[in-house]
């Protein structure tokens, strides 16, 4: 037999000050909340640990009363991993928001799973370091959450995912238990490193309470040249191009319907004076102006190829942030068109066959439905966000997409690719699993998951069930 939410909460308020217990309408829709916006959150109650102690007590009452738990931290997640709306209780980290340490040494930092991803940034270059993973939502995301969807963002290229920064990690497991993995050691060939399980993991194995990260020397004057191109084949050409003799801190693409809504939205200025089908925006170190040099050459061999049409180059920072803007504002021009996702990778040498694959799905379908294409075409991923036109029935939208979607997924599939690049599975891909993982692997997860989560109150429902 459930609980009600009053017994819940008095013995929630024997753990916790009931200051920080919270069941006000508007913190539940808040707290219960996340980007992906795909369904109505109703949670239980939020709590906000201060302590791993606390997220102990936490887990300890969850298991013995029986009720599931949500973890939150920037909630800025796209695939509703974070979504609280079956009565769980939201464990809120805004509370753990802590740098504990740092050592110039071992150039790691120790943190609570709370900070917000630009606040660790800031601090990184605080002390002449910088901590590589950047995204357009690093000003609200949490490290935490970070960690829990191992997510990615621009310069994977260069630097990798957030996986590649991460030294050590306490977990509190679905039991209760604490766990200190890997303690910020470079080296530990003791086994199974437990700590990649959690990494990604999306809060079904356990929460993470604390965090060791790296950081690294910053990159030195960097400049972004952006490029019109006339087809989506030009992307990965240029791309060939450029990756010849740069070593290249991001290369980025978007279709010019994204170009068009980021103008619009964010009332900036067109650089070009013609639209083009795509753009490519390359990222790269420029020391005493080297690699300018070479740049330009690639550029115009791009020009002289008819890989590219025209292209700027950044003259100053100030510049540079504003060609991001055109890439990193996408996301945000679109939000009020409740877009349905898609965020899918193949290796590089795959791309090509990919994005010709990808034009020959989206011409099949409704031509109403635009189709906004952009991402990280650097390390293979690409997003695509279908957006519903305005005279469309919510429902014959969904269906239509889902059919684009497992259409692309057979593609995927079919080149070895992932369905989730970097947004997680959480709710909205769960039913597609099976393109990425087989029959057999999902089978480990599912015992993985009953190994750290035995009586299943860890994010119940996310990326797998039971
Ligand atoms: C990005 O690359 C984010 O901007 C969001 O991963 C992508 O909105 C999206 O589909
Ligand atoms: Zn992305």
């Amino acid at each position: 037999m459930s609980l009600t939410t009053k017994e819940i909460v008095d013995q929630l308020v024997k753990v916790l000050e009931p200051s920080r217990v919270k069941i006000h309408t508007d913190d539940l829709q808040f707290y219960g909340n996340d980007w992906s916006n795909i369904d109505k959150p109703n949670p239980l109650a939020i709590v906000f640990p201060k302590t791993i102690k606390e997220v102990q007590a936490i887990v300890d009452l969850a298991n013995r009363l029986s009720f599931p738990l949500v973890p939150s931290g920037g909630r800025t997640g796209l695939s509703g991993g974070a979504l609280a709306k079956d009565r769980e209780l939201v464990v809120s980290f805004d509370r753990m928001n802590k740098i504990l340490e740092f050592n110039k040494a071992d150039n790691l930092v120790i943190c609570q799973p709370g900070v917000v991803t630009r606040a660790l940034k800031d601090f990184a270059e605080s002390k002449g370091l910088f901590y590589p993973v950047d995204f357009a939502s690093v000003g609200s995301s949490q490290i935490g959450g970070n960690v829990a969807t191992n997510a990615g963002g621009v310069n994977v290229l260069r630097y990798g995912m957030t996986r590649d920064w991460i030294k050590g990690i306490k977990v509190v497991t679905g039991t209760g238990e604490l766990l200190d993995l890997n303690r910020g050691l470079k080296k530990n060939a003791t086994g199974f490193d437990f700590r990649h399980l959690f990494i990604g993991s999306e809060g079904t194995l356990g929460f993470i309470v604390e965090l060791t990260l790296e950081f690294t020397n910053p990159p030195k004057d960097l400049n972004v040249m952006l490029m019109g191109l006339n087809s989506i084949e030009n992307t990965t050409q240029v791309l060939a191009i450029f990756k010849e003799r740069l070593d290249l801190t991001a290369f980025e693409f978007f279709s010019d319907i994204a170009m068009q809504k980021v103008l619009e939205s964010k009332k900036l200025r067109n650089p070009f004076n013609h639209s083009y089908r795509f753009y490519a925006l390359v990222e790269f170190e420029n020391n005493y102006d080297e690699q300018l040099i070479v740049a330009s050459e690639l550029f115009e061999k791009c020009i002289d190829s008819e890989y590219a049409a025209e292209g700027v180059v950044s003259q100053n920072k100030r510049q540079a942030r504003e060609f991001w803007e055109f890439r990193e504002g996408i996301t945000e021009s679109i939000a009020s068109y409740t877009p349905f996702k898609s965020d899918v990778s193949c290796r590089i040498s795959q791309t090509p066959a990919f994005l010709s694959g990808l034009d020959k799905i989206l011409n099949r379908f409704n031509p109403k439905i635009e189709a906004v294409l952009f991402g990280h075409l650097g390390d293979g991923n690409v997003h695509i966000n279908l957006l519903k036109p305005i005279q469309m029935d919510n429902e014959e939208f969904r269906e239509e997409c889902k059919m684009i979607a497992e259409r692309i997924f057979d593609l995927v599939k079919s080149l070895g690719g992932s369905i989730s690049a970097e947004h997680g599975i959480g709710l909205t891909k769960k039913p597609y699993l099976n393109y990425s993982r087989d029959e057999a692997e999902i089978k480990y997860m599912r015992g993985v998951k009953r190994l750290f989560d035995p009586k299943n109150i860890m994010n119940p429902g996310k990326l797998i069930d039971l």
